[in-house]
């Protein structure tokens, strides 16, 4: 595969950007190879510099449901920006994300757009904190939720991948108000809560967690995490930045009938363009500044351009139907994953929920963060660069997902298929084990 340009570009950026990136996990470390320089994108297809073209299952790590240039979208955001680009005074669009996504989750009432997930998650901790008058935060091992300093403990994603369950520069003093307990184990939390409950401020949880690949919640977990936070006065945050409007136009929260305190969103709610935005019951939203004392800003929070791209990408997935297109578009990658695996003779395990899904190297169930560490990431990275030869873009980590989005129609899942089996077929079971 011709990657010269990528190569040339990518020695450039690392002249002037960290690691010749704007994100560490672009940088494709953990894989082992250089990341390829994008030019462009069109519905399930994404093209390099270089002018190779592959069916992307990364979709901007979640935002591109719709698929690239989506036409709605793309129009939307060109008549927003024939009046201009950004106002620092509200404008009725923002009214307008907020009504739709007051309509879609029935735990919000009100909501305060910002401009990614971490600040969402970030706000949504300090709102915690305030309302309940306590320090301590209680996270899960392997759930992401941005990089904000009392979050980056255990992460998954990036952190995970970077082998960085910490970081430089975060203080002790800082952390030592995060407890990061095993993802479900609703036995552990349980405990913890009885002793220490009373001074917990907030429960913040990925419903479905897709930053250590994915891992759905077993039953039972996410109701011990609301009763249990219910009983003790604690906030229960659902960081849905990854699983809001992806697995259900409600969530995960509509999925497990699970209804949080606080919902932290981002990705898909703006289609494409810089967007997150934090949302709950009204007596808690009604704390944050101007209204009440607690306060969070942002010069872009609200920006005209995102919020139509937002508008316009919900608009469409409200359509009836729509997810019953993805769920059977994601079902047949599935069921096609699980007969090639099963006729090959490499040991990986599939988990999916909706159009999230996760390829682990390994023989046995993951159910939390330990377990997806036990994953066979040389495998994944010989398998990650098998399958770009072959023009399928996956994430360059083992602790990321694949994304189906509504522009993957039925020969491109035969195509992806077709080119793991091939792929596969080159890597035999001693190397697994
Ligand atoms: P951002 O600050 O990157 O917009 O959102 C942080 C975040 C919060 N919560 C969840 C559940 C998330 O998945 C994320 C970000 N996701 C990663 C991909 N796993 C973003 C990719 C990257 O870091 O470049």
């Amino acid at each position: 595969m011709k990657r010269d340009n990528s190569h040339r570009m990518y020695e450039r950026a690392r002249k002037f950007i960290p690691g010749g990136v704007n994100s560490p996990v672009r940088a494709c470390k953990s894989v082992g190879t250089e990341p390829l320089f994008i030019d462009r994108a069109e519905g399930c297809k994404i093209y390099d510099a270089d002018g190779n073209v592959f069916i992307d299952y990364v979709g901007s790590w979640g935002p591109m449901i719709l698929g690239h240039r989506n036409p709605f979208v793309m129009d939307a955001v060109t008549r927003v920006l024939d009046r201009g680009s950004s106002f620092g005074a509200p404008t009725d669009l923002e009214t307008r994300l907020a009504e739709l996504i007051i309509d879609a989750m029935a735990s919000i009432d009100m909501v305060r757009m910002v401009n990614s997930g971490t600040e969402a998650t970030m706000s949504a901790i300090r709102l915690a904190r305030a309302v309940t008058g306590r320090d301590t935060i209680i996270k899960f091992d392997g759930c992401y939720h941005g990089h904000a300093d009392t979050l980056l403990v255990e992460a998954g994603s990036g952190v995970a991948t970077l082998g960085i369950p910490g970081s430089p520069g975060v203080p002790e003093d800082v952390v030592k108000h995060t407890l990061s307990l095993p993802y479900n184990d609703g036995d552990c939390f349980k405990k913890v809560m009885e002793s220490k409950g009373d001074r917990i401020a907030c429960v913040i949880v990925e419903p479905i967690a897709g930053n250590m690949g994915l891992v759905p919640p077993v039953d039972g977990f996410l109701e011990a995490l609301r009763e249990l936070t219910e009983k003790t006065g604690s906030i229960l945050i659902f960081d849905e930045v990854m699983t809001g409007f992806r697995v259900a136009y409600g969530g995960a929260q509509s999925l497990y009938g699970i209804s949080p305190d606080i919902t932290c969103l981002a990705k898909i709610i703006g289609g494409g363009l810089p967007v997150g935005a934090y949302g709950g019951r009204r007596d808690i939203m009604a704390h944050i500044a101007p209204q009440g004392p607690v306060y969070q800003a942002g010069t872009l929070s609200g920006n005209p351009l995102a919020m139509a791209a937002g508008i316009a990408t919900l608009d469409q997935l409200k359509t009836p139907g729509i997810y019953d297109i993805l769920e059977n578009r994601s079902l047949r990658l599935e069921e096609g994953l699980n007969n090639v695996v099963a006729q090959s003779s490499v040991d990986a395990l599939i988990q999916r929920v909706g159009s999230m899904l996760g390829m682990f190297f390994t023989n046995r169930q993951v159910e939390n963060f330990n377990d997806a560490k036990t994953c066979n990431r040389g495998l994944y990275s010989d398998f990650y660069k098998g399958m770009l030869e072959e023009g399928v873009y996956l994430a360059p980590s083992q602790f990321e997902s694949i994304f189906v989005s509504l522009a993957h129609d039925e020969d491109d899942i035969d195509q992806t298929l077709s080119a793991v089996e091939k792929v596969l077929d080159g890597m035999t079971k001693k190397d697994v084990f």
